[in-house]
């Protein structure tokens, strides 16, 4: 089915957040990825389907044709680097901020402060930025726990609220920079399917500046 259009999410906050967007598209999955274990959901029209991919690999399943269309945060982005990809629009949904993150009372650091992050490249680049010499420990979750162990002394991570870094006694010390979510397009999609690609961006963009407004 060559015109059939798939549009890649991830569970949780950017689904959530993603269906009334879609809706306004008017694109509605026909099942709920919480409760259903299919990875695949139809909606209601016959030619756009969802598939549910974990957050960090959305971009490559956009990269890759596995799917036309697909949300992602700017911080899952930034790590996959965009290549195949268009980034056409700024959905505002899922908003955090990237922050360095680190104990109340650190501890002695001798020699270059210690990283620990899921964050490797935007890491890398913020620090280089400011001519100070790190070393970054690649994590794939739970980054709260390296300082805690004594691994690190310090953690990269997005941060909404604050309360996972407050539960395990750390604080918000550098605002990095502030993420949002992204709607990216297969760039072969972008020429191919051009019509109904080009519809479903259009609607979205709509959708975004109406939510903003009220
Ligand atoms: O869970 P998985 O490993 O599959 O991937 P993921 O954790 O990247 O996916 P998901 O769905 O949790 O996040 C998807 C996107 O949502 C991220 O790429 C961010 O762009 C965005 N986002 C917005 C967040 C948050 N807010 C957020 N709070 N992603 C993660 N968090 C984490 C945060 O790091 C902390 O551990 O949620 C926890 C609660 O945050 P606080 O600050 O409110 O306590
Ligand atoms: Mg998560």
């Amino acid at each position: 089915m060559n015109d059939m259009i798939t549009i890649a999410l991830s569970k949780g906050r950017i689904f959530k957040d993603t269906v009334p967007l879609l809706a306004h598209a008017g694109i509605q999955p026909l099942e709920d990825p919480e409760s259903s274990r299919k990875l695949i959901l139809e909606t209601n029209l016959p030619d756009v389907r969802l598939v549910i991919v974990r957050a960090s690999d959305v971009p490559t399943y956009v990269q890759y044709a596995g799917a036309d269309l697909g949300v992602a945060g700017k911080d899952v982005l930034l790590e996959h680097g965009g290549e195949g990809l268009y980034e056409p629009l700024d959905l505002n949904i899922a908003r955090c901020r990237l922050m360095v993150a680190g104990p109340k009372q650190p501890s002695e650091t001798r020699g270059r402060l210690r990283i620990a992050t899921k964050y490797v490249n935007s890491t890398r680049r913020y620090f280089a930025e400011q001519g100070r010499q790190v070393e970054i420990i690649k994590l794939y979750g739970s980054m709260e726990l390296a300082p805690l162990v004594g691994m690190a002394d310090r953690i990269v991570d997005v941060v909404d609220t604050g309360n996972t870094l407050r539960a395990n006694g750390l604080e918000p010390q550098e605002h990095i920079m502030d993420i949002s979510s992204r709607l990216i397009v297969n760039k072969a999609s972008m020429k191919m399917k051009h019509e109904k690609v080009k519809r479903i961006i259009d609607r979205l963009a709509e959708a975004v500046a109406g939510s903003s407004g009220s």
